[in-house]
């Protein structure tokens, strides 16, 4: 697209939303601020680089085998760079504990030490990219039905040290880059069917998750993250939405909030001002759930916008962490970042571009139609221009131009692997 043109359509945008009382120019440096985590699983369909990798366990599916997954962590640096040069602004990288430098080693999940991230670490400082971690429960032999919740006192032991290891290596990260590593604690821990167990394995979570928090890590901060269900465990969740909101709300933790892990008709957008008065910050994982938690690729949907404004209009947006979390193997996977992390972006913008001030006046006057009205004609305004000249701003593609990249990438690089 010509510059003159990007320009041209910004100056005309730039106009009709001063005439709401917005300011594009200060909206374009808040979107600036604004760094999303970008999940490194989307590469590689969750597998990481475990040398002993078995089979995906532990509720959660990737589906579909487009080739060109990253191999090795060199794929994946490349892929995930690839992808950043792709998307406008400066972005987080949030890496999962199988996602580890083993070296060609076996290194079991209660072994793991700061070592095993030490090439992350270097990298990360390289390429200006800040880390973000997970601890994994998933996808190992002592995965089961139950992980931190076990009645068997050795399996819980073990998932206790392994989530312990990881706050330290998240800890190593946060001093390293300067700024708080955010670590995210998700088990997929429930029942396949009936329980009579349900408040014992509540009870033993609440107490590994006491024991695990007890160290004082000063440049880490913890999220845990609750869901309805996972494959294989339909029928009760040891950590749901309500177990997690509890304790992080009593024991200041921050609560994770991903856009799949509700039931199809409930809101996740309504629980930010649910939440806010009572715990300090929230982590998204911002993903697209098609019938179920499928991780499909984030696009500009209904959900994803009102989340958004839901952040902007409770002004929390430095409470927030913006994590992203969806990995479909059924398409490119460079692809899915770029269109995922961008339609983040785009509702975040539209978000700001919200004329809030106006519309409350109106509400609170009890002016219901003009609320009404403004919301409907927000819809149309020119924020799609707003977004290009954000894009030009930060020098990446334009509009639909980095199909071609892509394109020239697949062909290049992962097509051949
Ligand atoms: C699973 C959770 C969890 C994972 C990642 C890989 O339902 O959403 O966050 O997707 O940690
Ligand atoms: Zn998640």
């Amino acid at each position: 697209m010509k510059e003159e043109w990007i320009q041209k359509a910004y100056e005309i945008a730039k106009e009709r939303y001063a005439a709401i009382g917005i300011d594009t120019d200060q909206v374009l440096e808040q979107l600036q601020d604004f760094h999303l985590s970008m999940h490194c699983w989307q590469a590689d369909d969750v597998k990481g680089f475990e040398v002993q990798a078995g089979a995906m366990s532990g509720g959660i599916q990737s589906t579909g085998d487009f080739p060109g997954a990253a191999r090795n962590i060199d794929e994946l640096r490349a892929d995930v760079l690839k992808a950043k040069s792709l998307i406008p602004g400066d972005h987080r990288l949030n890496l999962h504990e199988i996602y580890g430098d083993f070296q060609g080693k076996v290194v079991d999940r209660d072994e793991v030490t700061v070592e095993h991230f030490q090439s992350w670490i270097d990298w990360a400082k390289e390429n200006h990219t800040l880390l973000d971690f997970n601890s994994s429960s998933f996808s190992h032999p002592k995965s089961g039905s139950l992980s931190l919740s076990n009645p068997d006192e050795g399996i819980r032991k073990f998932w206790i040290e392994h989530t312990k290891r990881c706050r330290d290596i998240a800890n190593a990260m946060g001093e390293a880059q300067g700024d708080p590593c955010i670590m995210n604690l998700w088990v997929h821990d429930g029942c396949k069917d009936v329980s009579v167990n349900h408040a014992l394995y509540r009870n033993l979570l609440k107490q590994s998750l006491d024991e695990i928090f007890e160290k004082e890590q000063p440049m880490m901060k913890d999220c845990i993250e609750g869901k309805v269900f996972g494959i294989g465990l339909e029928s009760f969740t040891v950590g749901s939405h309500d177990f997690y909101t509890a304790y992080a709300a009593k024991y200041d933790k921050i609560l994770t909030i991903d856009t799949g892990h509700y039931h199809p008709t409930e809101s996740p957008a309504d629980k930010v001002s649910a939440v806010l008065p009572f715990v300090k910050e929230l982590m998204l994982h911002v993903s697209r759930p098609v019938r179920w938690d499928s991780d499909h690729v984030t696009i500009m949907d209904d959900p994803t916008q009102e989340l958004f404004s839901e952040i902007v209009r409770a002004g929390a947006l430095d409470r927030v962490h913006y994590g992203l979390d969806f990995f479909d193997g059924s398409i490119n996977r460079i692809g899915a970042y770029v269109i995922g992390s961008r339609a983040a972006q785009k509702c975040m913008l539209r978000a700001l571009l919200e004329p809030r001030e106006l519309i409350s006046k109106y509400e609170l006057a009890g002016e219901g139609y003009k609320v009404l009205a403004l919301m409907e004609e927000q819809k149309a305004m020119p924020w799609q221009a707003v977004y290009d000249m954000f894009c030009l701003k930060n020098n990446v593609p334009v509009g639909d131009a980095f199909i071609a990249e892509i394109e020239k990438y697949e062909t290049e690089v992962t097509s051949k692997r």
